[in-house]
């Protein structure tokens, strides 16, 4: 039925010749892909799974964990410690990195993994991910803290699994962003959606306004230009989304374009914004950025964004590149005094930007 489509593992072959420890580098994102099958298989089952629900531990943030965080995590552990690929992993639900059992060799890649992203979803039948990002470790030692600290340019590819009515890996080695969908019957990916492309412009939106009194105001102008629509600035309508999983939001965007901000706000002022770093903005930006998008903290490249924590927050807006290059613009107006007079607490009552008031 597959005949003369292409296979996760035919893809790879082609597509990281030329690459640095290709075979590898191959053969970690066949693991990677392989506990995907898995996490795929126990999120499906839903409540059937008796997995849903919560457990009594909170992760390294202080957040109540899910049973399926717990157990993605512990799949992603076991599916790549053993093949002497990686010489360490770090995860989100796990407070230091990971190093590999004594009895395994070390290999040359670090894997960072977000393992249920958006976990809090799968209670309620909504898409879930697993993000994950590889970085090298060239060096013969077991990796300290400060080797997991690298900028998102550094990685040497990028993905994320989006466990929704189909199951699918979205992943980059730097040449491009591919999608693969799972055939459940034959138990294989297959390539469907190649060089994935962001249109640079959109009308479409995704933010969480419930946070609007925390933003700061080049936040705030962006998004009253798109609610004013036709009648204001923009002169045209936009629509919103807020699915609250960040790999579906993300997915929706490299299908058909769109923004998507967690920027960041003052609802506590010792976080910089909600997302964070290592394990969700940086692939994530790789991903956007391979797909013709745009991925910034509003003040800077987000591939560019030099880690000092494992667990660090950074704010974060991307998609397609005009509207990302736009909210960058209003924050560089806003930092040199631009747009002064605008104030927050006015927001969609009598704000400089609803077009009466601009003169
Ligand atoms: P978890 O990783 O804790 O499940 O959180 C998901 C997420 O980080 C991201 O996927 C969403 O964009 C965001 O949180 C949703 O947060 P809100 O609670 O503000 O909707």
């Amino acid at each position: 039925m597959h005949l003369g489509r292409t296979t996760l593992s035919k893809f790879l072959i082609q597509q990281l010749d030329g690459i640095e420890n290709a075979r590898e580098l191959g053969a970690l994102l066949v693991y990677v892909a392989a506990a995907v099958k898995a996490i795929s298989a126990m999120t499906a089952k839903g409540a059937l799974s008796g997995m849903h629900g919560k457990v009594e531990t909170q992760n390294v943030h202080g957040e109540v964990q899910a049973k399926l965080d717990v157990i993605a995590n512990d799949v992603l552990l076991r599916s790549s410690e053993w093949g002497g690929l990686v010489a360490g992993m770090a995860s989100e639900e796990v407070d230091e990195p990971y190093p590999i059992p004594p009895q395994y060799p070390r290999g040359r890649f670090l894997l960072i993994f977000d393992p249920l992203d958006g976990s809090s979803n799968a209670d309620v039948n909504v898409s879930v991910g697993t993000i994950f990002s590889i970085l090298r470790h060239d060096r013969p030692e077991a990796p300290l803290l400060q080797d997991y600290l690298q900028q998102g340019r550094e990685q040497v590819a990028a993905g994320y699994a989006i466990y929704g009515p189909s199951t699918m890996l979205v992943l980059t080695v730097g040449k491009g962003t591919h999608g693969f969908t799972l055939d459940r019957e034959i138990g294989n990916f297959i390539l469907t959606h190649p060089q994935m492309t962001i249109p640079a412009d959109t009308g479409e939106f995704a933010i969480n306004t419930s946070n609007a009194r925390f933003w700061e105001a080049p936040v705030h102008r962006y998004v009253t230009e798109c609610q004013a629509g036709r009648t204001g600035e923009r002169g045209r309508d936009f629509n919103m989304r807020w699915i609250a999983s960040m790999v579906a939001e993300v997915h929706r965007i490299l299908i058909r374009g769109g923004v998507f901000m967690y920027p960041k706000d003052t609802k506590d002022p010792g976080k910089p914004g909600r997302l964070r770093l290592m394990y969700e903005a940086s692939p994530i930006a790789m991903l956007i950025e391979q797909a013709g998008g745009r991925a910034s903290t509003g003040r800077q490249r987000l591939l560019e964004v030099k880690p000092t924590e494992l667990h660090q927050r950074v704010p974060v807006i991307l998609g397609s590149a005009n509207e990302v290059a736009r909210i960058e613009r209003y924050h560089v107006e806003h930092d040199a005094g631009h747009d002064g007079p605008f104030v927050s607490p006015l927001f969609n009552e009598r704000s400089l930007f609803r077009p009466e008031a601009r003169g």
